[in-house]
């Protein structure tokens, strides 16, 4: 549980920072029912990554790879943001927060869009409109061409039971989940924006990342050797635990809102 001195020292340096960086991973959204990766139930129990988010995989057996990404897409289809994800969305429509996230669920995006609605009339003269996360992984819910560059934001279906009926380009190519899978690099405009908004921050909150993969884990690095003050919210100690002067054990969907409102 949260011992009192450490969530209010948090919270403190929460309060009076003038640039926060925050970096969240699947656990940010677990108690939204999304599975976490490495955990237990998660996505990778039955599947190995190697074996599926990459473009090996998919050159290999694209069916596959549709179809455990289709599964993905209903599943976190009906998942909604928790109120970490509606008290992160709020943080960045006050002050200066980066919110950057691993994630691919769209779970951020979802909140973003809900903070006008969220707020009694007594607040909107200090808000401007919430940043939108940095999404360094890119989204289940985006299709993109295996040939041409065509892109497009997708919800429906995936019907993988043969090659003919996977998702198609007009051009005929066929469609790939718009993500970033291992071995393949993330989009340099995003994370140069997640180190940038890094070696400026004064805090960098870790939310729900085991902390293993990278570059996104890097970026905590970034901001620790810059001198942010590191605080980390995870139910255990993770690869990053090293780093952080405060870890608030418990979940995200309780610890963040206490911490920011
Ligand atoms: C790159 C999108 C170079 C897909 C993901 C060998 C070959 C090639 C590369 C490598 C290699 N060895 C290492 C690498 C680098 C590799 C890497 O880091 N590997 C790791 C596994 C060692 N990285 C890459 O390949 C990256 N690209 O290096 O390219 C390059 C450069 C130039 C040119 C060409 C190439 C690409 C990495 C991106 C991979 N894609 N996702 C998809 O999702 O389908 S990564 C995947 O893991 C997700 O995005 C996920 O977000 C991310 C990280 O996982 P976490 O979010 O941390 O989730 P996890 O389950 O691990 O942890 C959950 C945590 O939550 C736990 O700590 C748990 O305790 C906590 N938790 C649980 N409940 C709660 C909670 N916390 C709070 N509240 C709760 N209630
Ligand atoms: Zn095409």
């Amino acid at each position: 549980m949260l011992t009192d001195d450490r969530s209010e020292r948090a919270r403190l340096a929460l309060g009076t920072a003038d640039r926060v960086l925050v970096l969240t991973g699947a656990g940010v959204s677990h108690a939204s029912g999304v599975p976490t990766f490495r955990g237990g139930g998660g996505f990778w129990r039955e599947h190995r990554p190697e074996t599926l988010a990459t473009a090996e995989a998919f050159e290999r057996d694209p069916r596959l790879v549709w179809e455990w990404y289709g599964w993905r897409r209903e599943l976190v289809a009906q998942c909604a943001p928790n109120a970490a994800h509606h008290a992160l969305a709020l943080a960045t429509s006050r002050a200066v927060v980066t919110l950057v996230t691993q994630n691919v669920d769209g779970l951020h995006d979802l909140a973003a869009d809900a903070v006008p609605a969220r707020l009694d009339e007594a607040q909107p003269q200090q808000l401007q409109a919430p940043a939108r996360p940095i999404t360094l992984h890119g989204s289940l819910f985006a299709l993109r061409c295996t040939v041409c560059d065509v892109r497009r934001a997708d919800r429906t279906p995936i019907d993988a039971s043969s090659l003919e009926t996977l998702p198609h380009c007009r051009c005929g190519a066929l469609m790939r989940p718009d993500v970033v899978w291992f071995g393949e690099a993330l989009d340099p405009v995003g994370l140069d924006a997640a180190v940038t908004a890094a070696t400026q921050a004064d805090v960098c909150l870790v939310v729900g990342t085991s902390g293993v993969v990278y570059p996104a884990a890097g970026v905590v690095e970034v901001a620790s050797r810059a001198g942010a003050l590191v605080i980390e919210v995870n139910p255990e100690p993770t690869a990053l635990t090293r780093l952080a002067a405060i870890h608030l054990s418990g979940d995200a969907a309780e610890v963040v809102p206490a911490l920011l409102d």
